[in-house]
């Protein structure tokens, strides 16, 4: 049994707007993300998550709230990823392009859906009207979802 890599993803909110960040390099590159990456040695998720948003975004969020667990198989690939989705309205600072990352403010109803993950226009919606989600898809590559799950729930099942 390989082990779950674990990752962390934040959303910044501000009235109708959602913080995205065009991701420069790695995997995922070229699409529009949250802030986020992989939970080091020694922190916990929570502390990973606040710690990748302000290395990539300049932001220090104050508090975080978890609304999702989105887990991802690859065909191929034994180590499946398990991402913390986070969200916040309560930070401090200006969103500032990083070496991974171009910050840009986008309004809620105009999000880039066709250069982002293709499972996100899925759980976006329920993210974006906070309630909480599971999700589970298994990619061929990065473009083609084999198969999904994906549950509004009442509390997380992380
Ligand atoms: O450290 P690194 O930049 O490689 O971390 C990858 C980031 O991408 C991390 O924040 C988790 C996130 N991520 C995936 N898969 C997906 C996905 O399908 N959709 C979205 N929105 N983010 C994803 O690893």
């Amino acid at each position: 049994m390989v082990a779950n890599k674990l990752l962390t993803l934040v959303f910044v909110r501000k009235e109708a707007q959602i913080l995205l960040g065009l991701k420069k390099r790695g995997f995922g590159e070229g699409r529009w993300n949250g802030f986020g990456g992989k939970v080091e040695k020694g922190e916990t998720i929570l502390e990973a998550a606040k710690r990748e948003l302000n290395e990539e975004s300049g932001l220090t969020a104050h508090s975080l709230e978890q609304i999702g667990v989105l887990k991802f198989e690859f065909v191929g690939k034994p180590q499946w990823l398990e991402v913390h989705v986070f969200h916040t309205r309560d930070y401090e600072g200006e969103p500032t392009e990083t070496s991974e990352m171009r910050p840009k403010w986008y309004n809620i109803d105009s999000i880039p859906y066709d250069i982002m993950w293709p499972d996100d226009k899925q759980w976006f919606p329920l993210m974006l009207k906070e309630a909480k989600f599971n999700g589970y898809y298994l990619f061929e590559g990065m473009d083609i979802i084999l198969k999904e799950d994906l549950k509004e729930v009442q509390s997380l099942d992380v």
